[in-house]
Parts: C-alpha cells; structure tokens; sequence
C-alpha cells in the first residue's frame, strides 16, 4: 500500500514539473530582443517607441527583461504568419503590471485585431474572447482587479465548448459556454500592447507586459497553474494531493 502511495506522489509531482505539451507557437519573453522562443519564427517590431527594461518582478513573478509601453502609441508588431492556422481552440496568456489602462477603451494586451483578444474591460477586469463563437459575441471577463499596479498572470481558454479565464493560475471567474470556429481575418494582425484590424492601430495598453504566450491547445487548470511557478500554490498542490491520497486510501479500506 506504502509503495502505491508513494507512486501517487511522484504522478502528482511529475505532473506539476512536466512542461506543457501543447504547441506553443507563440512565445515572447523579450529577453533578447522581440524573437520568438516558441514554434513560430517570426520576430516582433517594436512601434511607437515601445522598449524592453529589466524588472525586479514582484508577487508571483521573477525578475527579468519586460516590455514597457507608454500608453501613446506604443507596441509591437507581429502580424500572422506564425498563428493563421489557430482555428478551433486556443490559450492565450502573458504577465502584465499596470495601474493606468483605460478601461473603456478596451486596452488590449495579446490581440489578433477581432480574431481573438486578450484585453481589459469592465471595471478592470482581464477579459478573453474569439469571434465568430456562438452565442455572438461571447466573451469571458474576469473579476480580479488586474489594475492595481502588481504583477498578474492572465490567461484566456477557448476550447470549443467554453471560455475560461485565469488570473495568477487560478480560474477568475465562471467559464462561458460558447461553440464554433474561431475567425481567420487576415487583415488583423497579431500585436501585443495594442489592437490593430485592416491596418488601423487603436486601444494601446499602459504599463508592462512579459511572456505572452500563444498556444494552439486549450490548456487545462493544470497546465495553467504550471505557468505560474510560485513556491506556496506547488505546496498547497501537494497538500491537496496528499489529502486526496488519504481520502481515497480509506475509501478503499472501506470496501
Ligand atoms: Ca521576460
Ligand atoms: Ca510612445
């Protein structure tokens, strides 16, 4: 029974260290430059006077090289060669600092023009949405206030079925029922910092931005709390699983 456990453990512990499997295709870390670290090839273009600085970080973020952008033009430019093929489900994440973002404007952070979009709205909320889904318009929006000047993880889900939206590894939020394919405008391009649909820039975010991420799955809880590593959440992980453990071992002795 002892070596079951144990085997259990190392299940749990394997599963919260294992990288995700989905294709990243999008990865932007800024660490050198606008590259791309993930499937995709092709570099961003800085616009606007946006710039790259090193961050102490701060809650749940190590410290590294951001991307700074001031609110007036400011972003960069990707456009779609390496994301046209997303057409069915999609995560879009990113770490974002900021306490000034106009919220009415829908200030956007990881955006293909109308296609999908990683944005703010409501009083302050991250919101995620993919056009084209059934019911119109449908959208997920936090309820975390994101605007608060400290470092948040955000992540957006779509995966066919639901929107989901995440901040700092956990789910904010109920997830939306929403069906159908995601839209391939071409005209849209893929820019972070701002929203651009058939060569018009609009709705530039204010602050700081680090690794954005672009996967061609719909990750799960799981793999969304992985992008997030911070001591005490693995620890609690490991309590819950231990818990679990436990409750399913006098389950068993029951029988
Ligand atoms: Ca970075
Ligand atoms: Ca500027």
């Amino acid at each position: 029974m002892k070596s079951v456990t144990i085997a259990v453990m190392l299940l749990v512990i394997v599963g919260l260290t294992t990288h995700v499997h989905a294709a990243t295709v999008a990865a932007y870390d800024f660490e050198n430059g606008y590259v791309n670290t993930g499937t995709g090839t092709v570099a961003g273009q800085a616009r606007g006077g946006a710039g790259i600085i090193f961050d102490a970080g701060g809650g749940l973020k190590g410290a590294s090289n951001v991307l700074l952008l001031d609110g007036s033009g400011d972003y960069v430019e990707v456009g779609n060669g390496d994301i046209g093929g997303i057409t069915s489900v999609i995560t879009v994440a990113a770490w974002v600092k900021s306490s000034a973002n106009n919220w009415s404007s829908h200030d956007s952070i990881v955006t293909r023009g109308y296609n999908w979009r990683l944005y703010v709205s409501g009083s302050k909320d991250g919101t995620f949405q993919a056009m084209d889904t059934t019911p119109s318009g449908s959208k997920v929006r936090g309820t975390v206030d994101i605007n608060d000047e400290q470092w948040h993880h955000l992540a957006g889900v779509y995966d066919g079925a639901f929107y989901t939206f995440y901040v700092d590894g956990v789910q904010d939020g109920a997830a939306v029922a929403a069906t159908g394919p995601i839209a391939q405008t071409l005209s849209h391009k893929f820019t972070i910092g701002a929203f651009e649909s058939s060569g018009a820039v609009s709705k530039y975010y204010t602050g700081l931005i680090d690794e954005v991420r672009v996967y061609d799955e719909a990750l799960g809880a799981a793999d969304i709390r992985a992008l997030v590593p911070e001591p005490a959440t693995i620890a609690l992980l490991l309590t819950g699983g231990g818990l679990l453990i436990r409750r399913r071992r006098r389950q068993e002795d029951k029988k």
